[in-house]
């Protein structure tokens, strides 16, 4: 999806972010206002969509998570990087990585509705008389198709503590809280200005149908982030399948937005209901997280998290010796902030670094496949390091900078691997 409106101001820093945010957004988005009205046509929604089995009582996740593809972080789980080995650009499905902060719900499709309402509309419908779509209504409307990634704003937060020894707190995933798949839907601008989207909007807040999110105790309601229309008009997605097929419930079904480039609590998921507000709006998910907070943030924290960083991972698993011989290994690299133009490997923990072959052409909303020739010539212990600079010039440093929440962790990660050169002799 391309911009199409050239006037939109560039929300690639949180700057800019906050900034977009606190202003009135008068004359910054020409639009046509919309007619105002949903559509009316009911449509039948294919039987073969209704959800399968109810969520696992221990981790409220449907799908099987096998110890091979996953990594289990109580109600989340996060995809084991050698279950990427020998899959092409995306991640099937099945080892996607689940975060959820409460049980996957099982909603039925034909009874779905996606409700839009607020002050940001023509007419500011309330929130119990709101414009209505059904899922018969998205299937019809026309449809687009993207790859990108998703991914935690905490993924890799284990090595704060791991490599860093800082003691941060949440799920300490390692580098398997991101994934790539082909989403298609519809865009949200298209329901937006079939919704009836004005001028003065400025923020729009998607929550999601999963129960109650409560937090040590505290009620916080349903799970809810606050979006700018500007990125709402830009290039985030409805999404209603996910590699050619329904949306699995892990992951939405039957609808969930997707928000290119932008940090994973920005796509939410079993979406019920987006508020659309002529002023700013809030929710704990940009206030109380998914900021940066600790020495050098001013209480408040640092403005809300947007774009996620440059990252790399090896296709190996974490703990598990290294096969003998002359190997290629592989990995792939990833941007919230643009094109990937180049990956680095070290063989020896950094000191000395050599270029990866890119083997697909960079797409900035998803990763590039690299691939690296190697011939370890000696037993023992080896560290493995992969570093990109995406096209902004931006790499990935030694040493993430800490926040409290342990948040975009995009220091270079260091795989320790035993290499047996021999085979073992009594
Ligand atoms: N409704 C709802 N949407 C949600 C979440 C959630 O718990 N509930 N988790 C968010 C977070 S923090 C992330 S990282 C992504 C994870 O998407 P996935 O589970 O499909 O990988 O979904 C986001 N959308
Ligand atoms: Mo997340």
């Amino acid at each position: 999806m391309r911009s199409g409106n050239r006037k939109e101001p560039d929300l690639t820093d949180e700057g800019a972010y906050e900034h977009v945010r606190a202003l009135s957004r008068r004359g910054m988005l020409r639009l046509s206002a919309g007619a105002g009205a949903a559509l009316a046509v009911p449509a039948a929604v294919p039987a073969a969509v209704a959800p399968p089995a109810a969520a696992d009582g221990a981790t409220g996740i449907v799908k099987p998570l096998p110890p091979e593809l996953f990594i289990p972080h109580g109600t989340n789980a996060e995809m084991r990087w050698d279950a990427m080995r020998g899959q092409g650009l995306l991640t099937p499905a099945d080892r996607f990585f689940v975060r959820n902060h409460v049980a996957t719900p099982l909603i039925d499709a034909r009874t779905w509705r996606l409700k839009l309402w607020g002050t940001g509309l023509h007419g500011s419908p309330a929130e119990d008389r709101p414009r209505e779509f059904s899922y018969g209504d998205l299937l019809r409307l026309p449809a687009e198709t993207i790859t990108a990634f998703i991914e935690c704003t905490g993924n890799a937060r284990g090595f704060y503590a791991s490599q860093q020894g800082q003691q941060v707190s949440g799920t300490p995933w390692k580098l398997g809280a991101v994934g790539v798949a082909r989403w298609r839907g519809v865009r949200l601008s298209t329901v937006l200005r079939l919704a009836g989207l004005t001028r003065e909007a400025v923020d729009i807040l998607p929550r999601g149908l999963d129960a109650d999110y409560v937090d040590k105790g505290e009620n916080l309601g349903r799970v809810r982030r606050p979006l700018p229309v500007a990125k709402a008009m830009k290039d985030v997605l409805l999404a209603y399948e996910m590699n050619g097929a329904p949306l699995p419930p892990d992951h939405g079904y039957p609808v969930r937005l997707v928000v290119p480039s932008w940090t994973g609590i920005a796509s939410i998921k079993w979406l019920g209901d987006v508020q659309v507000a002529a002023e700013p709006l809030f929710s704990p998910w940009n206030t109380r997280f998914y900021r940066l907070f600790g020495p050098g943030y001013p209480a408040e924290g640092s403005p809300p998290l947007t774009r996620m960083n440059v990252k790399s991972a090896f296709e190996l698993p974490w703990e598990a010796p290294l096969p003998s011989g002359p190997q290629v290994l592989r990995g792939r690299s990833w941007s919230g902030t643009g094109r990937i133009r180049r990956t680095e490997v070290s063989v020896d923990g950094g000191a000395t670094w050599r270029r990866a072959r890119l083997l697909d052409r960079p797409d900035p909303r998803g990763w590039t496949r690299w691939e690296f020739p190697w011939r370890p010539h000696a037993s023992g212990r080896h560290e493995l390091l992969a570093r990109a600079t995406d096209e902004t010039g931006t790499s990935q440093p030694f040493n993430a900078p800490y926040n409290t929440l342990g948040y975009l962790f995009g220091a270079v990660v260091r795989l320790a691997l035993i290499h047996i050169s021999e085979p073992t002799r009594p």
